[in-house]
């Protein structure tokens, strides 16, 4: 039985992280070649892709200089955040993640989007800021038709406005994303909400009522957790952790939501998602604790699993 393809494509996401070049190419020759060779459907379009990650890898390796605004996808969800200048984005970028940034009490500091790796529940999500959006980017005012291609790859926006700005700015920002015809799960950060009154925060939330908003100062981690949380809600992936003779993985999968106990089985070896006889769960998806369970079943956020053999 192969491999169900949303599997497969995580896993493949997984071992081209941080590959370039000739590494890369061998990874993808190496995918290709496990690949069912299915001439339509899910896998063909897996094909295609691996494919085209060949052609895109040499002609990456052979420019000479590298000005494109492409962002390499790591991490289990992309999510970029978006606001007008000087709102704390990059702030935020920093205050979650390694990454040294420019930050700056002016408009512009960034100019090219910026991703940070962050952990959020043990599971890695890239943010990237996506700086200068401004009125006219459709049109490719200030580079934006590629600043707006890189937000249409991301998986979910996290909207960012000054806790006590005038709602209007941000409202140019994301008629300039709808014009694009970009339209993704979206949040709104309330940010430098140190500086702000809780009033501030009504006001925001009334002019953007289908947005949730999140106040963040990154002076308080209570609300940099809350942050994260958002985030991941975003993502809409799962977390399950692995069981093993009574042991659990501290570091959780991120699973696409239906993945079943097969999904896990193949995420942690080909041949066991081939041969194992079914599963034993603790967590949301149990009836009770150790229930056992067949290839089928469909976990859920906060489950622990135990795959039998
Ligand atoms: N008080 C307070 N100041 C903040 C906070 N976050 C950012 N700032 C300040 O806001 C200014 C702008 O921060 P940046 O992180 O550079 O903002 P940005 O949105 O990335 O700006 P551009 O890249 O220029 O568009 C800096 O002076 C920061 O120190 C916060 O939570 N509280
Ligand atoms: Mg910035």
């Amino acid at each position: 039985m192969p491999m169900p393809h949303r599997t497969f494509a995580q896993l493949a996401k997984r071992r081209l992280v941080g590959k370039e070049g000739r590494d890369r190419v061998r990874e993808v020759n190496a995918l290709l070649a496990e690949l069912p060779d299915y001439r339509n459907g899910p896998y063909a379009d897996l094909r295609k892709w691996l494919t085209s990650e060949i052609e895109e890898s040499r002609v990456r390796s052979n420019a000479v200089h590298r000005d494109s605004i492409e962002v390499r996808r790591e991490g289990a969800a992309q999510i970029a955040l978006v606001g007008p200048p000087n709102v704390g984005k990059s702030s935020i970028l920093q205050a979650l993640s390694e990454i040294q940034i420019k930050t700056g009490d002016y408009p512009f500091t960034t100019l090219r989007p910026i991703p940070a790796l962050t952990r959020i529940g043990g599971v890695l999500v890239q943010l990237v800021e996506i700086p200068g959006l401004i009125e006219g980017a459709t049109d490719d005012r200030g580079g934006g038709r590629a600043l707006l291609g890189v937000l249409r790859s991301a998986d979910a926006i996290v909207y960012c406005a000054r806790a006590d700005a005038d709602p209007a700015e941000l409202r140019s920002v994301r008629a300039e994303v709808t014009l694009a015809g970009i339209d993704k799960p979206a949040v709104l950060a309330a940010t430098r909400a140190d500086e702000a009154a809780p009033r501030d925060i009504e006001r925001l939330q009334a002019a953007f009522p289908d947005l949730d908003v999140v106040p963040v100062s990154v002076i308080d981690e209570a609300s940099l957790q809350a942050f994260r949380d958002a985030v991941w809600r975003l993502t809409g992936l799962i977390r399950v952790r692995l069981r093993t003779d009574g042991r659990v993985d501290p570091e959780p999968l991120a699973l696409d939501p239906g993945a079943t106990v097969e999904d896990v089985a193949y995420w942690i070896h080909n041949d066991i998602g081939a041969t194992f006889v079914g599963a034993r769960i603790w967590g949301p998806s149990a009836r009770f604790d150790g229930q056992r369970v067949g290839r089928d079943h469909a976990v859920l956020d906060g489950d622990d699993v135990e795959i039998l053999r």
